[in-house]
């Protein structure tokens, strides 16, 4: 199985973190290929709780060989002061390759971000504020600003100034803020240098030679399905490809090269940000996931939205990925809940949508179709086999399964580590 992509099959925070950690100990590359800092996977090793936002999770197993592929966007400082704080607790960060081809992430996409947000007013996204919305356009205006652009300062300014030239216009008149200066980016970018040189690679061909050696590489997405920006619930999304095909054009291998694709999906299902959520809960049902399974943002801390598994988003998510099996994560949540609602189809205005409705209005108006499970009280996080599971547990999950479009081959029932019934 040499090449593997991962990704989120609801809107994120699916425990993809986990997930990786999971299978890092058979893996030679974890490639992040979207995304930024916006990311939030906690990993829990041993009595260790690590929360990453830039690096892929798989820098956290020796030997493992973390990419940042041609995809990201990169904030120079955050990657800088996350490596120092998984050095400084004994983690070996010095495999880590950075694509000459991502784009870097500066001050003024953090302050177009912020401000951008702040104008929409009601109409707001409720973006993470790391400038990433604001770096990916400038990449498609096609006046971004590589890592490789970093290593000869006449193009940096050449560049910068390009960047600068209509923000400072649109920051001066319409936002009432101040210019930015030229020298203020360069002499940012440029102290970096140095540091960020050892690190630069031509990662797509690396990583070809990895496959064509018959190494194993994972591609690990960021955010989810129903947050890329062509697939997801436009515009209430991120501005990348999360979805499979990201993990192609955001790396640059082909798309032969992938075996298996895994969609990781939430035993129930959470948002954080502005959007349609058709499941959404706003009772104590909604509370109690919050609380049963902290659901808190990892980068921003902002408390994540909540509601039932979600059927037909999981359908979706297995026909637009081309999933070939789901991980099925945080099943002990939902330990202690009378009779389980599943959502199986929705109502629009009196017409049943058996799949995800493609106009934008009727997704809005989608009304959940429940059809509802019994619960189970045991505790399951001990169970490490299918039989380990109570009755009604495992016909939950196997209900699931039915509905969703792909075999489930892993179910998470803790965050620890080993807190994992392997089914295939
Ligand atoms: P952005 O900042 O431009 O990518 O925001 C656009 C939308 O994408 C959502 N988004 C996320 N949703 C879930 N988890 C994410 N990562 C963090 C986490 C989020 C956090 O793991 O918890 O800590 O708040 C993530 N990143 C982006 C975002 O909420 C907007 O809806
Ligand atoms: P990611 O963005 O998809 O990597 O997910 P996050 O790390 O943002 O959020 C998932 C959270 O769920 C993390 O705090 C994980 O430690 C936790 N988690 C992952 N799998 C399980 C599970 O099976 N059960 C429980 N209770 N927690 C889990
Ligand atoms: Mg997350």
């Amino acid at each position: 199985m040499p090449g593997i992509v991962l990704i989120g099959a609801q809107w994120g925070d699916e425990g993809k973190g986990k997930a990786t950690d999971l299978l890092s100990s058979r893996l030679d590359y974890v490639v992040k290929f979207n995304g930024g800092n916006n990311a939030g996977h906690t990993v829990v090793v041993g009595d260790e709780k690590y929360a990453l936002h830039l690096l892929p999770s798989g820098i956290l197993t020796p030997g493992v060989t973390p990419v940042i592929a041609n995809g990201v966007v990169v904030d120079l400082e955050v990657l800088f002061e996350e490596l120092d704080a998984l050095s400084s607790r004994g983690v070996d960060v010095s495999k880590l390759k950075v694509s000459a081809n991502a784009h870097v992430i500066t001050g003024y996409h953090r302050t177009i971000d912020k401000v951008t947000e702040r104008f929409l007013g009601k109409r707001q996204i409720g973006t993470t504020g790391r400038g990433i919305g604001p770096a990916y356009a400038d990449k498609i205006n096609r006046v971004g600003i590589r890592i490789q652009d970093l290593f000869d300062e006449n193009i940096l300014r050449q560049k910068v100034e390009g960047a600068l030239d209509q923000k400072n216009h649109l920051l001066l008149k319409v936002y009432n803020r101040r210019a930015i200066a030229v020298d203020e980016i360069v002499d940012e970018l440029l102290g970096y240098v140095d540091r960020l040189r050892p690190m630069v690679a031509d990662t797509a061909l690396e990583l070809h030679e990895a496959l064509d050696r018959g190494e194993t590489v994972l591609f690990e997405g960021g955010q989810a399905t129903m947050l890329d920006v062509d697939h997801g619930t436009y515009p209430f999304v991120t501005s990348s490809n999360a979805t499979s095909g990201g993990a192609i054009t955001g790396s640059g291998i082909g798309p032969k090269q992938i075996d298996r694709i895994i969609g990781v999906v939430k035993a129930y299902t959470t948002r954080v940000g502005a959007g349609p959520f058709p499941t959404e809960l706003f009772d104590e049902w909604g509370d109690f996931l919050v609380e049963a399974g902290h659901e808190f943002g990892t980068t921003t801390g902002r408390k994540r939205r909540t509601g039932w598994y979600d059927a037909p988003i999981a359908r979706y998510t297995a026909r637009i990925n081309g999933v070939t099996d789901f991980v099925l994560t945080k099943l002990d949540v939902l330990t202690g809940i009378e009779r389980i609602p599943v959502c199986v189809a929705y109502d629009v205005d009196g017409v049943r949508f058996e799949e995800v409705p493609v106009n934008q209005s009727d997704f809005h108006h989608a009304v959940p179709i429940y059809e509802e499970f019994p619960g189970w009280t045991e505790d399951i996080s001990g169970a490490r086999s299918f039989d380990d599971l109570p009755a009604n547990a495992q016909a939950y999950v196997r209900a699931l399964e039915g509905m969703s479009g792909a075999r489930i081959s892993a179910i998470g029932v803790g965050p620890a580590r080993d807190a994992i019934v392997q089914l295939h």
